[in-house]
């Protein structure tokens, strides 16, 4: 886990992203938004995982994924850091179809913020498949594996629970400068 050089910022809070893409070069597509994940504003890049490969989830009918996970440390609440997400999403050209689970060049969920619990139109914290994903709890567990997670328990107990099957981690993503 590559930690970065800058200090904490200020009353900054830990968001956990989980980067998706099954389109278009994907394992590009997730150094290019872990870049503009290190750009957006008050908010710096702690840590990110390796890339891992697996099965889509739902429809096999499209390319395997490449999925990964983002450590921030942000002073944006979580409903500004879920706009910046969708920006990020359709600034490398993510189509929303009404397929569910339709292939896509980006996706980036917010896994957690903090220890926050919201359900709302909008944003649902913890995102519904934190629990369930191999694909996000091991990355996940790669960036921080002492997390407690909202639920009470700690990742590397919860972890035991999922099965790792089908998940192929993949050379480290370059890691990133630290933002200046
Ligand atoms: N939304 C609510 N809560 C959140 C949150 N915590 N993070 C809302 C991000 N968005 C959240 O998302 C639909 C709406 O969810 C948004 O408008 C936002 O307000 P979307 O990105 O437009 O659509 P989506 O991603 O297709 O829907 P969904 O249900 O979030 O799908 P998932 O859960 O992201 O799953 N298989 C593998 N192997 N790897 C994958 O990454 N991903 C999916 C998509 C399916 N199969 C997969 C993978
Ligand atoms: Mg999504």
């Amino acid at each position: 886990m590559p930690r970065l050089p800058n200090p904490i910022l200020k009353d900054s809070v830990p968001a956990y992203i989980g980067l998706g893409s099954n389109l278009h070069h994907p394992i590009q597509q997730i150094q290019q938004a872990l870049h503009r994940l290190a750009d957006l504003p008050h908010t710096q890049l702690h840590c990110h995982s390796s890339p891992y490969q697996s099965q889509p989830l739902g429809n096999l009918d499209q390319p395997d994924y490449i999925n990964a996970c983002a450590v921030l440390h942000t002073q944006l609440s979580p409903y500004q850091l879920l706009a910046q997400l969708q920006l990020i999403e359709n600034q490398q050209g993510r189509q929303r179809t009404a397929e569910k689970w339709a292939a896509r060049t980006l996706d980036l969920d917010l896994l957690l913020y903090a220890q926050f619990t919201i359900q709302t139109a909008q944003l649902t914290l913890p995102h519904p498949g934190l629990y369930t994903r191999h694909f996000v709890l091991y990355p996940l567990y790669e960036c921080q594996p002492e997390l407690i997670l909202p639920n009470g328990q700690p990742l590397r107990t919860w972890l035991t629970t999922v099965s790792h099957d089908g998940l192929t981690r993949l050379n480290r993503v370059e890691a990133l400068a630290g933002k200046p």
